[in-house]
């Protein structure tokens, strides 16, 4: 997690205004107190955590929940508010590859396959009520996450896994497998205990040590994907953020990502369907930046990710509102076969075997060069100059 104290970021207040400022344009009815959200209530995820079906969130007007939220009645907090204002700080536009790549193959693959996801994970706003907290878990689908305080504060607090070696005896040290499984199975019961506690851990003994920064007005905090973290908005809060992929975290990416869809979920917030279009755009716009190089973990949890998705796609496919059990949009069955066509060129040129690199669902994700399961390491694969042509025939035959 990195905070930049004096960033500065947008002035953005608890008000009627600023509502409909955030809002503005996105319908007509849009700048309206009366328009119809959904939120979170802090009564109705206690009684979540007793009966897991029952639902967490309620529905109202904005006005409801502005009145809910400044009367103290109830903690609500109204998350992944979809927002038109154009915040995305510039650090973040210089490392996200997702944008970089929807913007390099805008004109190949025109926007009109784009979903309305992309835009959703990408900016949002928060609005929230004196007194929320928000349980452990990690950021859904394994995406970065960035968050400016705009009013008010937040005590946000990182659940720091606890060295995985430290119960290891020496012989087990030695082997690779035995420690990444370790760290493996110490993420699958955080999400598990996550689930379960109704009170703010401040440590977990032998699982993690907690750690609180206070986020006010000004700073930019900055989370990797796969980090648990809490969260306790002790005065009304208005925050905006956004999600994003780094193409050198696509090895935390995929981690999380395999180790979330076998826990079965360790998020409380929204899971977004349009990553796997996402990371195929990532390897279509590598072939056509005629980008030569990308980091090898991150090469094969990129290829681990599109051919194998099933065993990290919890988050593509939960889908609201739709009994579809496969909600991929067909032009995105498209771009993942030529993305998967572009993989096995960069496989084949850096004589890398899918049959070597394959996981089993039982997991966890290995690599042969037996790193730490969150070191990137500094190995990279070239990629053969032909991909731009695949990339041109392909979408030229469509
Ligand atoms: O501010 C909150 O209550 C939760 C924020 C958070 O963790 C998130 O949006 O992912
Ligand atoms: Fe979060």
């Amino acid at each position: 997690m990195v905070v930049v104290k004096d960033w500065g970021g947008p002035a953005l207040t608890w008000s009627e205004e600023d509502f409909a400022k955030l809002l503005g344009g996105l319908t007509p009815k849009a700048t309206s107190l009366d328009v119809m959200y959904e939120w979170q209530s802090a009564s109705k995820r206690m009684n979540a955590r007793k009966d897991p079906e029952a639902p967490i969130t309620e529905k109202g007007t904005l006005r409801k929940f502005k009145h809910l939220a400044e009367s103290s009645e109830m903690p609500v907090n109204l998350l992944d508010f979809p927002i038109s204002e154009e915040i995305t700080p510039s650090i973040i536009l210089h490392i996200a590859c997702d944008v970089q790549a929807l913007t390099a193959t805008t004109t190949m693959m025109p926007m009109k396959s784009i979903q309305a996801d992309v835009q959703k994970y990408r900016l949002w706003a928060l609005l929230t009520a004196p007194g929320y907290y928000a349980y452990p878990h990690v950021d859904g689908s394994g995406l970065c996450t960035y968050m400016m305080i705009t009013q008010g504060c937040k005590y946000w607090a990182i659940l720091r896994m606890a060295d995985p070696k430290k119960k290891l005896t020496k012989k087990q040290l030695e082997n690779y497998a035995t420690c990444t499984r370790k760290a493996f199975n110490q993420y699958l019961k955080i999400a598990k205990v996550s689930n379960v506690y109704n009170v703010a851990p401040t440590e977990l003994p032998g699982l993690v040590t907690v750690h609180f920064i206070k986020l006010e007005p000004g700073m930019l905090a900055i989370q990797p994907p796969g980090v648990f973290h809490q969260v306790y908005t002790p005065e009304k809060s208005v925050a905006v953020g956004g999600h994003f992929v780094v193409e050198e975290a696509l090895h935390l990416t995929a981690w999380s990502r395999f180790c979330t869809t076998h826990a079965q979920g360790a998020g409380t917030n929204a899971y977004h369907d349009s990553t796997i279009r996402v990371f195929a755009c990532i390897m279509v716009a590598a072939a056509v930046r005629r980008e030569l190089t990308m980091n090898k973990r991150c090469f094969i949890s990129l290829a681990r990710m599109l051919k194998q998705r099933k065993l990290f796609s919890l988050a593509d496919f939960v889908k609201e509102n739709t009994d579809d059990p496969d909600p991929v949009h067909p032009e995105t069955e498209d771009e993942v076969d030529l993305a998967l066509e572009l993989v096995d060129e960069v496989l084949s040129h850096n004589g890398l075997m899918w049959e070597r690199l394959e996981i089993t669902s039982k997991g966890p994700p290995l690599f042969d060069d037996e790193l730490p399961w969150y070191d990137p390491g500094v190995e990279m694969v070239d990629h053969p100059s032909n991909l731009l042509t695949i990339v041109q025939q392909t979408l030229q035959f469509k």
